[in-house]
């Protein structure tokens, strides 16, 4: 009986959750919530955050590099930018009960996910050209529809995000441009990295929506507004023409524009090859996670004298 009359109190609780999702309201961090849409918040977000945090590793490796000052400024800056969005972010989840060590550990550890497309090495200067026009791209066509995800915290993390991402797409497609406007050394180099890119940041939406198990919850509750197939789709529309203008040629036999739908339809992604990856078998994941977690060690002292200062002050 006691189980019973619990169970029914549960139950109207999240029927008042959901409502208010209905009516378009924001889950605040006090709210009550529940615990699988916190959990679920977690998991998307913490993986949200690591990519930012991985994300600057693939990009760090052109700084010194970079062939004027010009674009090592825009650089630094940029890579500068990714941290701070996984500083906002593991705040953000920070806001649902989680410790930012946990959420340090489960990425060091291999628990915890990041996005496939950071598996990939950046091999000439082109490729940081082709992450800031595809990755950013990508990202923002994602990240639009999640500033009006039902989290408040979340949601307002995006606006900022979205801006900042906004300045890198554009960073990228112009040397993009440039490279493919240059000589013809230069237009083969922007060539050969759409070529390395374009499906991995095709990956980068996830799953076939009919294989993404997640979704379901995720859009009930309002966090995701649009399914993986529809982001995706958004984006080959919005670059697939960026492509023609610059003269280059997307790796894919069966694009082809529909001007009735004013759409394209493009060729099968590789699935097995994104499994691949997110078990942790790409290209470069093993160097990824190294990295990351030499950083971590390294940076012990500066967390230890933090510690210190602040108990200091207390
Ligand atoms: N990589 O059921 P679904 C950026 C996993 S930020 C790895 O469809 P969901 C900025 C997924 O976690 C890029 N794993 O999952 C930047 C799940 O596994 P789990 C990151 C992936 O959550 C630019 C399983 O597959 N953006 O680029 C991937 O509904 C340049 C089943 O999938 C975000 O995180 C993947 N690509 O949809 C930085 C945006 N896709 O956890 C530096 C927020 C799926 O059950 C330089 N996240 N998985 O074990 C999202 O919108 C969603 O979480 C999706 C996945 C769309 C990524």
């Amino acid at each position: 009986m006691q189980v019973q009359v619990q169970d029914e109190k549960e139950l109207a609780k999240e029927k008042a959750f959901q409502a208010r999702i209905d009516a378009g309201e924001k889950i605040e961090p006090k709210d009550w919530m529940p615990e699988r849409y916190r959990k679920q918040l977690i998991r998307m977000m913490s993986q949200h955050a690591h990519s930012e945090i991985v994300g600057m590793l693939p990009e760090g490796n052109w700084i010194t590099r970079a062939p004027s000052l010009r674009r090592k400024a825009a650089l630094l800056a940029k890579v500068q930018d990714e941290a701070g969005h996984g500083l906002y972010l593991y705040s953000a989840a920070e806001t649902l009960g989680i410790e930012r060590e946990e959420l340090i550990y489960q990425l060091n550890s291999g628990k915890a996910k990041y996005s496939s497309i950071f598996n990939y090495p950046t091999l000439s200067w082109a490729d940081i050209g082709a992450i800031g026009w595809l990755v950013d791209g990508a990202a923002i066509i994602n990240q639009v529809a999640l500033t009006k995800a039902s989290y408040g915290p979340y949601a307002r993390a995006m606006v900022r995000i979205c801006k900042e991402e906004s300045f890198h797409q554009r960073q990228g497609f112009e040397i993009m441009n440039t490279l493919a406007s240059g000589t013809d050394a230069q237009k083969k180099m922007a060539q050969d990295a759409l070529n390395r890119w374009w499906w991995p940041s095709l990956m980068m939406f996830g799953p076939p929506d009919d294989n993404s198990p997640n979704s379901a919850d995720l859009m009930a509750w309002r966090v995701k507004s649009d399914s993986n197939d529809t982001l995706r789709q958004k984006f080959v529309d919005r670059v697939a023409p960026q492509a023609e203008f610059m003269g280059l040629r997307i790796p894919d036999d069966k694009l082809k524009f529909h001007p009735e739908t004013e759409s394209y339809t493009f060729g099968e992604i590789d699935w097995a090859e994104f499994n691949h990856v997110i078990r942790g078998n790409g290209p470069c994941n093993k160097q990824r996670m190294r990295a990351r977690q030499k950083a971590h060690e390294e940076g012990a002292w500066v967390r230890e004298a933090a510690l210190a200062y602040a108990s200091k002050q207390a």
